[in-house]
């Protein structure tokens, strides 16, 4: 039997779309009417008069200067003819964008690294003003090919606008990671945008695949693209790779302390200000209210947290990510300190050279040597290799210098190097310097040039109708051997292990704000849900059983909850045990399957179950227009998964493999297979 595509168009998950069996407005529309009402007037009404958390101090800030938000202008002022945009999320693109304007330097021309949030971007057909000008995009792709938050008015304004672009010249480098569907989606609409609306490229589009070596596609693409922009210009190419500072190092003797940030975000003493609207710029220190261990045994540690959000305004839904701004172990930063001999907590600034940059410093100063190394910096990701290219004149040993500086060209000799003795390696930067006895940086350069520390996220575990005012986290600390003998513990899960509910009669606190998602469960709550969420993958989904339970209680008629749950053993890591089989009792989960992984000789996974019950699930989704949601590990089972639904789709539905494929694509595509996934 072949499928007829189009009985799926009139489902999507986010849109209310009126099905042919329903009246025009239900019970349920007005209900739902009524409340975005309610909370538009809500939102309405708490904005007028922000209140700050009455707990804590209140200090009036004064309002931010005005911003110059065009970038001819400042251009023009300041002499600059390269201007490079980021659309970055965790940092890699924004770097990228500093590198190369940067290098810029090198021949001749003046670069400047811009955030298309804080531009007019309506300007970009303007930029031909400046002669002899370029705009360059490094643009990163996320979620179902979705551009970051810094892009998303950009991104908006593409689709939208259709303004004569023929003066610009460009080019884009996309960064993406190839285990996603939508590969450097972002990167690719730009090029191809752009182009249609009659700009330039002048030099091809530059793919960056994190999952191989993101740095190096990066620097590949570098090397052919500055002789390209030099000859497209005609200036001559001096090339030399001298090590440029950006920022100078101000040591203060004499500063008035509570001037001084000691692991702030945002504002200055936003610990005593905390006033919503809470973002990633102004996180709101959630008090942890509980912190439990999940697994009955086994040597890994898996649990669960709760934030209390009291007082907060922060809304948020099922599906929804919290970010988390964890800070480094005290135990590598003090051992920081020691190996380069510093006293960290001296006073510092770090100042950018190009006093008309709109960023100052790299992290916020003035601070100590260990607030930047504690709360701002990476000190724990193996380097890229520009950290150790601009590093390698401070190592004393020739041999060491030659090999670091190898490291980071292109040959394949230094990329082979790089790969084992740092990547395969998990060598931190603290590993390196114990390891080559040689090298010994002044720690103001090393902090100018290590990249920032990135909020974690999680994927809420509660439901905001059961649980409005906390925000439930599911997470397993992560702790591994490296290949020379050292251990490593993962940055924020350690933290958060450690997290006590009160520290010496003190709530301890975390800096969190919220990231909307598209994991969203269906419109409609008769729609059925098949959940698939391995590990830590079901952290979501107990959000999503207790939704569906809360909606049963209000007397809603809720569809087949469907639940499948891996682990290693029954009687080691079956999270959430006692949470899952009530559920299944009352019948608000009337379907739980878990797969015990390691309880047998032959391993059994998720997907074993769901080809096991393939008749039910097949009926599930092409009868009753299930919506599928997978929840965990992108690389292996997320794909395994998907592989499983193509099977299925083959097999019952009588596919063709491409049909299959497509099947389940058609599916994503109106928002009836979601998945939730990292690495
Ligand atoms: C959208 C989204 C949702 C997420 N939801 C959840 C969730 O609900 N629960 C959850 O637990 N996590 C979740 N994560 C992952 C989470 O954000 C963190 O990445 C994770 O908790 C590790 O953070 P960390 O700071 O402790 O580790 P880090 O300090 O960041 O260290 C992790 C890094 O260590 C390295 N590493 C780890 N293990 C090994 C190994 N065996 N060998 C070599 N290198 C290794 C890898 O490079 C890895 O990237 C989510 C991630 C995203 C993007
Ligand atoms: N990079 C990887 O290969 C990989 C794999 C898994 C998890 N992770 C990551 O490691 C962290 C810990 O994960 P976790 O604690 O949540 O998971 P976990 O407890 O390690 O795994 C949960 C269950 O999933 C099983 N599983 C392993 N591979 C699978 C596959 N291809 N398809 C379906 N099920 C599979 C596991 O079985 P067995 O362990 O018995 O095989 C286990 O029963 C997470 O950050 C996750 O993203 C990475
Ligand atoms: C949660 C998450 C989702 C992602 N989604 C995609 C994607 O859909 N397509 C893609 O090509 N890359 C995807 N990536 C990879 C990132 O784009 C890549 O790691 C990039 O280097 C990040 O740049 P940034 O540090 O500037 O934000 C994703 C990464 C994460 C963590
Ligand atoms: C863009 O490039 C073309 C050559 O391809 C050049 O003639 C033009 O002057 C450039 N535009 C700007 C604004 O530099
Ligand atoms: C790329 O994505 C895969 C799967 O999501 C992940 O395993 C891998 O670690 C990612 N690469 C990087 C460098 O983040
Ligand atoms: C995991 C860890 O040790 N975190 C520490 C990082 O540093 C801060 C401030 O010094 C400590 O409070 C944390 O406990």
């Amino acid at each position: 039997m072949y499928v007829n595509m189009a009985d799926m168009d009139t489902e999507t998950s986010t849109q209310a779309v009126v099905g042919e069996e329903e009246p025009l407005f239900s019970n349920l529309d007005l209900f739902l009417f009524s409340l975005i009402v309610g909370l538009v007037i809500y939102w309405f009404m708490s904005r007028k008069k922000p209140e700050p958390i009455p707990e804590f101090k209140k200090i009036d800030t004064p309002a931010p200067a005005a911003r110059e938000t065009s970038f001819i202008e400042k251009m023009k002022k300041t002499g600059k003819n390269i201007i490079v945009f980021y659309g970055s999320q965790t940092g890699t693109a924004e770097e990228f964008a500093n590198r190369l304007s940067k290098d810029a330097q090198r021949y001749g021309m003046k670069g400047m690294a811009a955030d298309p949030e804080e531009y007019d971007m309506g300007e970009l057909s303007r930029l031909s003003e400046i002669k002899n000008s370029l705009a360059i995009f490094c643009m990163a792709t996320y979620g179902e090919g979705d551009p970051t938050d810094n892009a998303q008015d950009f991104y908006d304004w593409l689709q939208e606008n259709d303004d004569d672009m023929s003066g610009l010249n460009y080019t884009v480098f996309a960064l993406g990671n190839k285990t996603y569907e939508h590969y450097n989606a972002m990167g690719k609409y730009v090029d191809k945008r752009l182009e249609d609306l009659g700009a330039k490229r002048i030099f091809d589009l530059g793919l960056g695949d994190d999952d191989g070596n993101l740095e190096e596609d990066f620097v590949s693409w570098r090397e052919q693209f500055w002789p390209a922009v030099c000859e497209h210009f005609g200036v001559e190419a001096s090339g030399d790779e001298l090590s440029i500072r950006q920022y100078e190092l101000k040591e203060h003797t004499d500063i008035n302390m509570n001037k001084v940030y000691t692991g702030e975000i945002g504002r200055l003493k936003s610990f005593e200000v905390q006033k919503p609207p809470f973002d990633s710029k102004n996180p709101f220190l959630a008090p942890v209210t509980v912190n439990r261990k999940l697994n009955k045994a086994g040597d890994r540690h898996l649990m669960h947290l709760e934030l209390d959000i009291t007082g907060s305004k922060i809304r948020y839904e099922s599906g929804d990510h919290v970010a988390v701004f964890p800070t480094n172990d005290s135990v590598l930063v003090n051992k920081l300190g020691q190996i380069l001999g510093v006293d960290l907590d001296k006073v510092i600034s770090l100042n950018n050279l190009d006093e008309e940059s709109n960023k100052k410093h790299p992290f916020p100063c003035p601070t100590t040597y260990r607030t930047a190394l504690t709360h701002y910096l990476d000190i724990t990701h193996p380097p890229r290799t520009n950290v150790l290219y601009e590093l390698a004149q401070y190592a004393s040993d020739p041999k060491d210098q030659e090999n670091m500086r190898k490291m980071a060209s292109s040959s394949p000799e230094g990329k082979a190097l790089y790969q084992s003795w740092v990547l395969d390696a998990s060598r931190n930067i603290l590993a390196i310097l114990e390891d080559m006895p040689s090298l010994r940086p002044p720690v103001d350069h090393l902090c100018e040039l290590l990249p920032r520390l990135q909020a974690r996220y999680y994927s809420i575990a509660s439901s905001s109708k059961v649980h409005p005012n906390s925000i439930h986290i599911c997470a397993v600390v992560v702790e591994y051997k490296t290949k020379t003998g050292r251990t490593n513990k993962g940055v924020a899960t350690n933290w958060l292990k450690n997290k006590l509910v009160t520290d010496n009669g003190h709530k301890s606190t975390v800096p969190m704000y919220i990231r909307k998602s598209q994991f969203r469960l269906p419109f409609k709550a008769t729609n059925p849900v098949i959940m698939i969420g391995p590990g830590t993958g079901i952290a979501p989904f107990v959000g999503f059983i207790q939704e569906r339970g809360w909606l049963k209680q209000q007397g809603k008629e809720v569809g087949e909850t469907v639940m499948y749950f891996g682990c290693r053993h029954k009687n080691e890591d079956y999270i959430y045990q006692e949470e899952l089989e009530e559920a299944e009792k009352n019948a608000v989960l009337p379907q739980l399957h878990v797969a015990f992984s390691r309880d047998q000789d032959q391993k059994v996974y998720v997907q074993h179950l769901l080809k096991k019950n393939k008749e039910n699930i097949w009926k599930l989704i092409h009868n009753d227009n299930a919506h599928i949601y997978v929840c965990g590990d992108a690389r292996n089972m997320a794909k395994d998964v998907q592989s499983a639904f193509h099977d299925i789709a083959e097999e019952l539905g009588g596919m063709t493999r491409t049909q299959a494929t497509d099947y389940v694509k058609k599916l994503m595509t109106k928002g009836r297979y979601s998945q939730d996934v990292w690495s």
